[in-house]
């Protein structure tokens, strides 16, 4: 025996018995009570649940009835019930890469393994086929060119990004399958960051003599000026969900690319929280545009715009919007945006920040309003390229259709701040859309065929706050559709592994959230249907939209009941509450048909395509004013789960690779682990399910070789076969492994979680027992 396999001195505890054969079987699973007495004899570790809930090391001293005393690794001993007491892995599972060797994979042990790895800088890890991404808040040394030739070359392998986007690359490469890297995790986790990263390996991998992995790079700048915000959790945050698509050449070089967005509400251009900004274009603008741009857009400081200045926070730390602005121009010139095109672009940004100082005077007693003739108004005007009166009509008066005749009404002064924020709502979407065409037109390169593309989605994760809204409604919808596609490939994969080497899979079980979809989609009784039909509903009110849910959907399993206004939803992460309050108004989102009239007589051709694209004739519209859906008009959650489904279609065609972004603290701080945030994300990213649907399975795998060649040599009784099955099989039963621990496969052993921890102590004993006689011998000799 090598010596080099244990350094150091010999540890003497665990080692006291020297026996092998014949003990009592391994623990298995959670602590059970033939474990305990195994535990306790073994001093073996585990975790005890303190009555603030965080978990400790320690180890058993006894057990009576529920009751087991626990001696704490900080000096305490502690008496509390079974339940509160789970096994904790052997020391040399400790910091392991993946999730999945750990003998127990209980919270604590997982929780206690990502913490280890984390406090070493090593934020990556992988939970079976998932990659895990601990947000750092620093620069870690980890990227690169040089890291990306080492992971090319392979001589590094452990988690990382580059090694995900390697594997994706190479399997594209070899198959001409499709692939994707899906990113997903909570506000401020790193998902964008992570999918700038992958991107930055392709870049580098497929990078040709086009140049064209330049311009993909370069887009990150223009859509993370025009779709992301400071926001409370993330100085960065983007407010849409991305797909890019990546193509390859034969030869494996970046040949082009698509992009796919998927957003729901934008009522950020108006309307911000404290500590919270818009988005980060308008500031950049304001800081960085030239003199003579400024005078040609009537720009004023940002300070000077309420849409901007309504909010506490006009800068950000360690941010320099001028500066940002100036990259946008240059990423602008890579995608060959034109001068007239950008100056359009800046005219319609100066356009909505002047509306929203466009004010309104009362005339009546009934709060109907005027609109204040002054520079707002004028500048607005000039920059749509409309009439100073038209806009004022357009914003102060609504149509009504009484029989043949038009009747123009003045508007209140609540409906009338509606109207205007509706518009400036409006432009922005249809120019943000608008700008993903550009992008998307200067990526494209010739015909592609498909089989060689790698996408990457961004996409918002699961979010259960204290209040949680319309917003939430819809992302958290997303997520329950991008966690089926997690657990069928997921799944799909386990079935594979065992099918190919001739084992019983029907064993394993597997949970999908089919009924929490259904609940979501099911036509007509299913959540976006009903709400659909109750804003179509001009009377309908948040009380009747609770109302009519629980009266449909008490009967399904997936549906909470919740007093007054609200309802509940047993997703996948947890349960959810949603108040129903502003859901019918957030989903009808409408836009005034004077306003839709006004932008199709627009000079500017930009804001007539936007109305074009409505597909909305006014004349069809007999409600102006926050009335119902018109018929033409797809509600908000329509829109987005069409565009959902288009991201999902385009996936499912693909080999899926994913990563789970973790933030490890709320403060955005470096160096910062805070168990209870972990763990709450852990579950919402599905990471605990993929651990659950390894145990359910046989997480350990070794080949026949492997085994054999690991543990054979602790056979008691010569085996005369040198067969590496005959000896894997021996081995099994000279340790009393039960038959339901494992499964036997044509090349590889599929063992149950805890086997393997309690083989490896076998054999540590064992070989620390042979140390032992070595350094008698040494001591002898000396
Ligand atoms: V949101 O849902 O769009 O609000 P993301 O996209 O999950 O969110 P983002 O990628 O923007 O989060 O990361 C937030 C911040 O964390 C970044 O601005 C970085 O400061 C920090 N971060 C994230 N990943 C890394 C990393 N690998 N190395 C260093 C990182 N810093
Ligand atoms: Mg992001």
């Amino acid at each position: 025996v090598n010596e080099q396999l244990s350094p150091g001195p010999v540890p003497t505890s665990n080692t006291t018995d020297s026996s092998i054969a014949g003990e009592a079987p391994p623990p298995s699973g959670e602590l059970e009570d033939d474990n305990v007495v195994y535990f306790i004899k073994k001093k073996l570790n585990v975790w005890c649940r303190q009555p603030k809930g965080k978990w400790e090391l320690g180890t058993i001293q006894s057990t009576s009835g529920d009751e087991t005393s626990v001696s704490l690794s900080n000096g305490n001993v502690m008496t509390v019930a079974r339940s509160e007491i789970l096994p904790a892995n052997p020391d040399i599972l400790e910091g392991v890469e993946d999730l999945i060797q750990l003998s127990y994979l209980n919270e604590p042990s997982v929780l206690h393994n990502l913490q280890f790895r984390y406090s070493q800088d090593l934020i990556y890890s992988k939970a079976g086929p998932v990659l895990i991404a601990v947000n750092p808040f620093k620069d870690v040394q980890i990227y690169g060119n040089d890291y990306v030739s080492a992971y090319r070359q392979k001589t590094i392998d452990n988690p990382h990004v580059y090694a995900m986007a390697d594997a994706a690359y190479n399997e594209m490469m070899k198959d001409e399958v499709n692939q994707s890297i899906i990113i997903s995790g909570e506000s401020g986790s790193g998902k964008t960051e992570t999918a700038k990263i992958a991107m930055q390996y392709l870049a580098a991998l497929g990078g040709g003599s086009c140049g064209i992995e330049n311009e993909v790079l370069q887009t990150n700048f223009i859509l993370e000026a025009f779709g992301n915000a400071k926001t409370s959790r993330n100085d960065n945050s983007s407010r849409f969900g991305k797909l890019i698509e990546i193509h390859f050449s034969a030869m494996g070089k970046i040949c082009g690319a698509k992009i796919q967005t998927c957003k729901n509400v934008q009522s950020r251009v108006v309307q911000l929280a404290s500590g919270e900004r818009s988005y980060h274009i308008f500031y950049q603008l304001c800081a960085g545009s030239s003199s003579d741009l400024k005078e040609r857009l009537k720009l004023r400081a940002a300070s000077e715009y309420n849409y901007l200045n309504q909010s506490d926070c006009m800068t950000i730390n360690g941010v320099n919007d001028a500066k940002k602005f100036y990259r946008l121009m240059k990423a602008l010139d890579v995608i060959k945006m034109s001068k007239e095109e950008r100056e359009v672009v800046f005219k319609m940004l100066a356009a909505i920040l002047w509306l929203g100082n466009i004010s309104f005077e009362i005339t009546d007693n009934e709060n109907h309003v005027e609109v204040v003739n002054d520079e707002a108004l004028t500048s607005t005007a000039s920059l749509m390229g409309c009439g100073s009166e038209e806009l004022m009509e357009a914003l102060s008066t609504c149509k009504i259709q009484a029989g043949k005749d038009t009747i123009t009404k003045p508007v209140t002064l609540v409906q009338a701040i509606d109207g205007r924020d509706a518009l400036a709502k409006f432009i922005y979407a249809s120019l943000f859309d608008w700008l993903v065409d550009q992008v998307n037109m200067s990526l494209e390169v010739g015909k592609r065929r498909t089989g060689r593309s790698i996408s990457i989605l961004d996409i918002y994760g699961f979010e259960s706050f204290q209040k949680n809204s319309f917003e939430q409604f819809c992302i958290n919808y997303a997520n329950e559709r991008l966690q089926q596609h997690f657990n069928r490939h997921l799944f799909k994969l386990e079935q594979e592994d065992y099918e190919l080497d001739g084992v019983d899979w029907t064993k394993v079980e597997f949970e999908d959230n089919q009924e929490c979809l259904d609940l979501f989609e099911k036509k007509p009784l299913g959540l976006i249907s009903l709400l659909d039909e109750e804003s179509n509903f001009p009377r309908a009110s948040d009380l009747t939209l609770a109302n009519k849910l629980k009266q449909h959907l008490h009967t399904n399993p997936c549906f909470k009941d919740e007093r007054g206004r609200a309802f509940g939803v047993r997703h996948y992460a947890g349960e959810v509450v949603y108040e129903t309050a502003g859901f019918l108004e957030k989903n009808r989102d409408p836009l005034p048909s004077d306003s839709i009239q006004l932008l199709s007589s627009c000079s500017c051709e930009l804001l007539q395509s936007f109305s074009k694209m409505l597909n909305h004739s006014p004349k069809h519209s007999n409600s102006p004013f926050g009335g119902a859906l018109d018929s033409q008009k797809q509600s908000v959650a329509m829109k987005f789960k069409g565009q959902l489904f288009k991201l999902m279609h385009q996936l499912e065609s693909t080999t899926p690779h994913f990563i789970r972004c973790i933030k490890a603290n709320a403060k955005q701080l470096p160096g910062m682990y805070d168990e209870d945030i972990v763990l709450q994300q852990l579950k919402c990213c599905g990471v605990l399910e993929v651990v659950r649907i390894s145990r359910a399975g046989y997480p350990t795998r070794m080949t026949h070789l492997e085994f054999s060649g690991r543990y054979g040599f602790l056979l008691t009784e010569a085996n005369t076969s040198q067969d590496p099955l005959s000896i894997s099989v021996a081995v099994l039963q000279q340790f009393n492994i039960p038959p339901e621990m494992y499964q036997v496969g044509f090349t590889k052993l599929f063992l149950r979680t805890g086997q393997i921890g309690a083989l490896e102590d076998r054999r540590k004993q064992f070989l620390q027992g042979i140390l032992g006689v070595q350094k008698c011998f040494r001591g002898y000799q000396a």
